[in-house]
């Protein structure tokens, strides 16, 4: 199987750590996508994914996979390994919801001040940019952050370490890739939130991420 994507942008990072914890980078061939060049919005590859975003699961018999969230429970299934997104229908909800707001408390409010409130990916690809919902958007993503702050710190309390409980899951990966975007973007995890950037420090230490 084929992964299009680009190594070390934020979504396709929360492929390659689901990966990395089922051991099973090795199974996969890495094709690079110039996003840079705009070769994400060309024909070949909106064939793959119309919604011209990385990164892409091409399954051997032509089959592709776009949305991490899809591409995540796809190697959840396909290797062996910890469950990265539950068993019981009660885990699975659970995960998926926190992941979830991973997206969009986070990561895609990250996303969104990136592209329409800073130069973004530059002139050529931030074509339809607004300032004003870019900016609305970082905030967005301090909520989100002191949002997950107050979760890590409730689940502390009764000797859970991860966003979904118990075990780490697609949740963390979700999170931990939207404060690796904010870093980048500039976007401050705020002072109080010792809890998340404990959090953040102990995942940066898991090897999948390392
Ligand atoms: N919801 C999508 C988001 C994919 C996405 O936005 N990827 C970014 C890279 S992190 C991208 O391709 N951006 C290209 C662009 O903004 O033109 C997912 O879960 O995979």
């Amino acid at each position: 199987m084929k992964i299009y994507d680009v190594a070390n942008f934020p979504n396709p990072a929360r492929v390659r750590i689901a990966l990395a914890e089922k051991n099973a980078t090795d199974k996969v061939t890495f094709i690079p996508v110039d996003v840079m060049a705009g070769e994400h919005r060309q024909a070949a590859f909106l064939a793959k994914n119309p919604a011209a975003g990385v990164p892409v699961l091409e399954l051997d018999d032509g089959i592709c996979i776009a949305e991490c969230s899809a591409i995540s429970e796809y190697i959840d299934h396909a290797f062996d390994g910890p469950s990265l997104t539950g068993q019981s229908p009660t885990e699975r909800a659970v995960i998926n919801m926190l992941m979830r707001r991973a997206e969009f408390m986070v990561l895609d409010a990250v996303g969104a001040y990136f592209h329409h409130a800073t130069d973004g990916l530059g002139p050529e690809l931030e074509t339809h940019q607004n300032a004003a919902w870019g900016n609305q958007q970082k905030q967005t993503a301090l909520n989100g952050m002191m949002y997950f702050n107050q979760l890590l710190e409730d689940n502390a309390k009764q000797k859970k370490h991860y966003v979904a409980g118990n075990e780490f899951s697609v949740a963390d990966i979700t999170l931990f890739a939207g404060l690796a975007f904010a870093d980048f973007a500039g976007v401050a995890v705020p002072d109080n939130c010792d809890q998340l950037l404990a959090w953040q420090s102990s995942t940066a230490s898991r090897p999948s991420v390392a």
